[in-house]
């Protein structure tokens, strides 16, 4: 029974820390919130989720704002005495999260992401082959007989939902989870989430990436002029690993003193990690899954866009990792030739 051995691990300290990687998806939220609450039920300690960044996505705000999850966003880590950490949706060899740097020892990690290093901790369950973290969490639930309340149900069905797309394999677990989740969860409460009024910097940011998409064989690279937050890197490059023209595809776009990059693969396209690691590794931090990766580089100094030179290093990366030899790309909307045709 995991449950019953993170429960063992984590018994004998005073406290427990539950940390989600930064600018936290509805699985991270959806997971650390529900095992906060096992925690601090089985345990009677008092439990905390934090992360780092921010949450700009409107689906994502509308989550927080109608379930209320338990989430404290921080910009440094605060631990206090006899506290374990519980790393969720990441782990100590990714970078993403606030315990990286810090010094502070990793007690638990319950994670579906691959792991880029070895390392040590107290209790581990890492299960890259299940599409989220909420479903293992979900596990720990059945397996203990506990049933979730409305509004965690909700999360964690929305935190299984969000990180099944892109996914092309479910599992028994997969599978059970969602099933289990949505006996609890409020369905009406799940629509006003996933249909939350977007703001016009959403649809400008969209305008400019269509604008900026260019296509080489079956990859494209999209450089966002424009980006309201980390978040818009990810669901753009969801929208254009839809068109037909792409079996793969890398987005960036400049937010602070870092490049968020985010890319994505069909099944004919290969593996979006294998492909992302080649490109970009020793630039910055590498993460993600078979069809769904990120990345994030350090910049110097904090710009407002790519530079030239920025954008032709990350495009040549990019094509050379996909082993695509044109150099020059087509635009997926060419809006001039449509123009033409009228
Ligand atoms: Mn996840």
């Amino acid at each position: 029974m995991r449950a019953k051995e993170l429960l063992d691990t984590l018994r004998k300290f005073e406290r427990a820390l539950i940390v989600a990687h930064d600018n936290p998806d509805p699985d991270a939220i959806g997971a650390g919130w529900a095992l906060c609450s096992l925690i601090n039920k089985h345990l009677s300690i008092p439990t905390r989720l934090v992360s780092g960044g921010i949450i700009v996505r409107a689906e994502n705000l509308k989550m927080v704002e109608l379930l209320g999850p338990p989430l404290e966003l921080l910009s440094e880590l605060d631990v206090q005495p006899n506290e374990a950490i519980v790393l969720v949706d990441t782990n100590p060899s990714l970078t993403n999260h606030l315990v990286h740097g810090s010094g502070h020892t990793v007690t638990a990690v319950i994670d579906h992401h691959s792991t880029e290093a070895s390392f040590r901790v107290s209790y581990r369950d890492i299960r890259e082959q299940l599409s989220s973290s909420s479903a293992i969490v979900s596990s720990y639930y059945w397996e203990l007989s506990e049933t979730p309340e409305a509004k965690l149900a909700t999360a964690l069905f929305y935190g299984i939902r969000t990180d099944m797309e892109g996914r092309t394999k479910f599992g028994r677990i997969d599978q059970k989870a969602l099933s289990w989740c949505t006996q609890y969860a409020n369905l009406d409460v799940f629509r006003q989430i996933v249909s939350a009024p977007r703001s016009s910097a959403y649809y400008e940011d969209v305008v400019f990436a269509l604008q900026n998409t260019f296509v080489y064989e079956k990859t494209a690279i999209c450089f966002l002029p424009t980006a309201s937050g980390p978040e818009i890197v990810g669901e753009i490059a969801d929208m254009l690993i839809r068109a037909e023209a792409i079996d793969s595809l890398m987005c960036s776009a400049v937010l602070g003193e870092s490049v968020v990059v985010s890319t994505r693969t069909t099944t004919a396209g290969g593996n979006s990690l294998e492909l992302t690691r080649k490109a970009l590794s020793g630039l910055g931090y590498v993460g993600g899954h078979e069809r769904r990766s990120g990345a994030r580089i350090a910049l110097e100094h904090a710009t407002e866009k790519l530079t030239e030179s920025l954008q032709h290093d990350l495009r040549q990366r990019w094509l050379d990792a996909c082993k695509v030899s044109a150099t020059r790309g087509k635009r997926l909307v060419a809006k001039r030739a449509i123009l033409e045709n009228l």
